[in-house]
């Protein structure tokens, strides 16, 4: 059955292209440094958002018209929505996929039963990964929506909690492998607190590290090769998340020596949450060669919340593949759509357009970012920003030599310091520059 009749197969057909149903600036086969676009940018839908997600919100109920609305059975739903997904991801041309436990197949009464209900749909999944040219990007436990996660998960303050927790992650490891998938997520939504006077902070974040520890103990006896990562978030809907922001996980998994075993998971709308910019937390990352994968999404400055729009803006975009082609490229991680259509977006072909335009965004910021690496625009300046650490003094800094009491005697005997413009607004027209004529 063909579940999004009115969508055809979405090509390339250029900036001048009026059709709503193709690419302007995605040319998925273009090759850029040796290599085609679609593999610079491994882009991914994430399953929850497109396949789940209904329209509703605090103060509503769902809006969606789906082509799976005529079931009833909780199965019968699942099973045609991994119909219509590999529907989607073909007429997207799209390359990977990434899902839940709990967004591909529903809760049974027990964990036994929601276990089998899981091994029936992942073998229908595998099933069309033989012939799919669509992989799995990552999979993930959904460890917030259940009110048994009501006091977290891993972080919670009733063990069995914790264990039924560490169960769900077993099971979904062995799934991401049995499914191919390339990494696996951490996302802690209900890891942190509410309230300090009911907290005992220093279990929680000790139990926390068990957890993960118990995650790569697990992950390797089973050779789960897919690289491990966890994606900060700094609130919503825990008041206080643990995995508050990059440099907060980086310093949390240093304590545990967990940092051999994870990279990160950065989620654009996260970053604005935590009060960085996107590039801020993606530098952040790749400097501490942390930087593993990207959830593609876009927050609206005027809400504090993670609204999770389809990324649109070019100057974002083209900021974040500048970090990602500064790393050298993904190497297991990709751009996830971590982005749902507008609760008023309703119709079925909203999904289409949604990932048009992150795509087409993505792929026109790559393409700026790589120009701005080629020409060496801002290493020129910030090379020459830095060049007292080269010579003299400064190198006698970077290299060890100096120390309090040398470096006393050159400020008594260097009467006059000079510092010069950081030139920002000229940084950022040039930035405008290869944003409006590339
Ligand atoms: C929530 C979020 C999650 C994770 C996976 O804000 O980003 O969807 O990406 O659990
Ligand atoms: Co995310």
């Amino acid at each position: 059955m063909e579940y999004f009749k009115n969508v055809p197969q979405i090509k390339y057909e250029g900036p001048k292209s009026n059709n709503p149903y193709a690419f302007k600036f995605y040319n998925p086969d273009e090759i850029i440094d040796g290599k085609p676009l679609k593999e610079h940018l491994r882009f991914s839908v994430a399953y929850w958002h497109t396949f789940t997600a209904n329209g509703t919100d605090p103060f509503g109920a769902p809006t969606m018209q789906r082509p799976w609305d005529h079931f009833t059975d909780p199965m019968d739903i699942a099973k045609a929505r991994v119909e219509a997904a590999f529907e989607l991801f073909e007429k997207l041309d799209v390359p990977f996929f990434c899902f839940h436990d709990r967004d591909i197949a529903p809760e049974g009464e027990t964990l036994r039963e929601t276990n089998k209900n899981l091994d029936t749909i992942v073998a229908m999944i595998k099933d069309y990964l033989k012939t799919s040219k669509t992989k799995v990007l990552w999979g993930t436990a959904n460890l917030f929506s259940n009110p048994r996660f009501v006091h977290g998960a891993a972080t919670s303050c009733n063990a069995d909690v914790f264990a039924y927790a560490a169960a769900q992650v077993k099971k979904a490891l062995e799934i991401t492998k049995e499914l191919g998938g390339q990494n696996y997520v951490f996302w802690g939504g209900r890891e942190g607190y509410e309230t300090l006077l009911n907290t005992d902070m220093e279990l929680e974040l000790d139990n926390l590290a068990r957890f993960l520890h118990m995650a790569v103990e697990y992950a390797k006896e089973i050779g789960f090769e897919g690289q491990l990562l966890i994606e900060p978030k700094p609130k919503e809907p825990t008041k206080h998340q643990y995995d508050f922001d990059a440099a907060n996980v980086y310093a949390f998994l240093k304590k545990y020596d967990l940092d051999k075993y994870f990279k990160l998971n950065i989620e654009a709308n996260h970053t604005t949450l935590a009060g960085h910019d996107f590039q801020h937390e993606l530098r952040y990352a790749r400097i501490n060669n942390m930087l593993g994968s990207i959830d593609a999404n876009m927050g609206d400055m005027l809400l504090g919340w993670d609204t999770d729009q389809f990324p649109t803006d070019i100057r974002m975009t083209t900021l974040a593949m500048y970090e990602v082609i500064k790393m050298g490229g993904f190497d297991k991680g990709g751009l996830n759509f971590d982005a749902k259509v507008r609760r008023a977006s309703f119709e079925p072909e909203d999904l289409f357009l949604g990932h048009i335009a992150g795509m087409d965004a993505f792929a026109k910021g790559f393409k700026v970012a790589y120009k701005l690496v080629k020409d060496g625009v801002f290493d020129r300046f910030i090379e020459e920003r830095y060049k007292s650490y080269r010579e003299g003094i400064g190198a006698e800094i970077v290299n060890g030599k100096a120390n309090f009491k040398t470096l006393e005697e050159y400020a008594l005997n260097n009467p006059k310091i000079e510092n010069k413009s950081g030139k920002q607004e000229l940084l950022e027209s040039i930035l405008n520059q290869y944003l409006f004529s590339e």
